[in-house]
């Protein structure tokens, strides 16, 4: 009988449970457990409900052992940036106010006044998004000081559910490169900029690799699921073990993750911390065997879901006032779908606006639909006034900047690229595939649907011996998960 390995990937809409075996050389995965992710208001911000992703959590472990089946080992990736802080016993201090929310503000200004952002990007690698730790943790000092004071450990969303998992407090690399305070060539945590900035050393330990062993469940957690097992560091970071799933033919192929970021770019051995490359914003995530992550930040499946949620009535933060738009239809009047969405916007072809996805207006907007319709008037553009003109200007917002991000990259590499690989739940929107094929003019290549979870599994199976390495399991991704060719015509 077959291992089989246990992969726990969270995004910001949900949670899912997928077991993975190889049988033959082929990988096969089940999904069996799924949890909705959701924001509370709580001290006036933004917060990741974590109690309830936890309670997600043990309910999937208890779904593995109803199934009869005991996982070898068990990963957990989750989005980046956001984190915990923990008292000496091992308490958590404050909520884990989500990255989207506004405490960050002006927070880069606090920053600058102490590093250079060249300097700073030079140290790290890491693109400026308002949302980074380190802005956070700006936020926290200037709001919260008292937390810091009393904090004894920083944990990474998944290193503090490892935590509660094993007892066992360990500081993940690739995760921890978000945060924009890991030294991009030393790859541990830049004392120096902690000490600049003001940020206690305490809180910055030594950084594990994915593979490595965090410890056994808990005996209490053992018991309440109902067997033992061993958790392991996957690249907790999502976007780094979805970029591990992505099975590309050749180095000339650009990879995107598609969820509720687009996260587009290739695969380096050494960090670019050109002045060029800091003011396009490419970013230098860390990755499992310390390969880097050159990519950008594409707003994505965001501006989408986003729009969905508003047509169809449905709140976002859970006691957050609802904004108002206008456009052909009202709140709740009906229920989109994405297919639905997708054939609005396909009725409305040539309709011909565009904004700049990337514009930090649609990062956290109080409505998407009305941040979509002042950028179109105020560029002097028409202005959506239905459901598949909306659509239609975001698409076609969505893959000029996949266009642009991708002739950025490759001034910045000095290489030639000759096709996408798109990886994530965004590949099976086909109307995306194909739009994205026909602004780029490359070939799209379209899946595995579940990259993320398929990468933490990766690792997962090259420590159990399943692969001998990341080429073989790539190897076996292409050879196990159904891939679509998307042509330009
Ligand atoms: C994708 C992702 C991105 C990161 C953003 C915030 O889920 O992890 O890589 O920039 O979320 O953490």
């Amino acid at each position: 009988m077959e291992n089989s390995y246990l992969a726990i990937d969270i995004g910001a809409s949900s949670g899912r449970h997928i077991l993975g075996r190889v049988v033959d050389g082929r990988m096969q995965l089940e999904e069996i457990h799924r949890f909705d992710n959701r924001q509370v208001r709580s001290g006036g911000h933004d917060c990741w409900d974590v109690d309830h992703l936890w309670q997600g959590i043990l309910d999937g472990l208890k779904a593995c052992k109803a199934k009869g089946v005991i996982p070898a080992t068990v990963g957990i990736d989750t989005w980046a940036v956001d984190f915990v802080l923990l008292d000496s016993a091992g308490k958590r201090l404050g909520d884990a106010v989500a990255y989207r929310d506004g405490r960050t503000a002006g927070m880069d200004e606090r920053v600058e006044a102490l590093i250079p952002p060249q300097s700073l990007y030079a140290k790290t690698g890491i693109q400026k998004q308002l949302f980074n730790t380190i802005y956070q943790l700006a936020a926290l000092q200037k709001e919260h000081p008292e937390q810091l004071e009393a904090a004894h450990s920083l944990l990474m969303i998944p290193d503090y559910f490892n935590y509660l998992l094993t007892g066992v407090q360990k500081q993940e690399y690739t995760n921890a490169t978000s945060t924009g305070l890991v030294n991009a060539v030393k790859k541990t945590w830049d004392r120096e900029l902690l000490d600049t900035l003001g940020l206690p050393r305490r809180l910055f330990g030594p950084l594990s690799m994915p593979g490595t062993v965090v410890g056994p469940l808990r005996e209490e957690i053992a018991k309440e699921v109902g067997f033992q097992t061993t958790v392991i560091l996957p690249a907790t970071h999502d976007t780094g073990s979805a970029f591990l799933a992505v099975p590309a033919r050749d180095d000339n192929a650009v990879y995107l993750s598609s969820g509720t970021w687009s996260l587009l770019g290739v695969e380096n051995r050494d960090p670019i911390t050109t002045e060029e490359s800091r003011r396009q914003n490419f970013t230098n995530e860390g990755g499992a065997w310390h390969r880097f992550r050159y990519l950008k930040n594409i707003m994505g499946l965001w501006m989408i879901q986003s729009i969905r949620r508003e047509l169809n009535g449905v709140d976002y933060v859970a006691g957050k006032e609802r904004a108002a738009w206008t456009l052909d239809v009202k709140a709740g009047e009906r229920q989109w779908s994405f297919p639905d969405l997708i054939a609005a916007a396909e009725s409305a072809a040539d309709f011909p606006s565009v904004v700049d996805a990337n514009d930090d207006a649609f990062l956290a907007p109080d409505s998407m639909i009305a941040a979509v319709q002042k950028a179109c008037a105020g560029s002097g553009q028409a202005v959506p006034r239905t459901v598949g003109e909306l659509m239609q200007c975001v698409y076609r917002s969505l893959t000029r900047c996949y266009r642009d991000a991708i002739a950025g990259l490759s001034a910045l590499t000095g290489r030639q690229y000759t096709s996408i690989n798109i990886v994530g739940g965004g590949c099976q929107d086909n109307y995306l595939n194909h739009m994205t094929a026909q602004v780029t003019g490359l070939p799209v290549y379209a899946g595995p649907v579940e990259g993320t979870a398929i990468g933490n599994l990766v690792i997962q199976m090259i420590h159990g011996g399943e692969f001998a390495d990341l080429a073989a399991a790539r190897h076996s991704i292409r050879e196990s998960f159904d891939i679509k060719e998307v042509l330009p015509q």
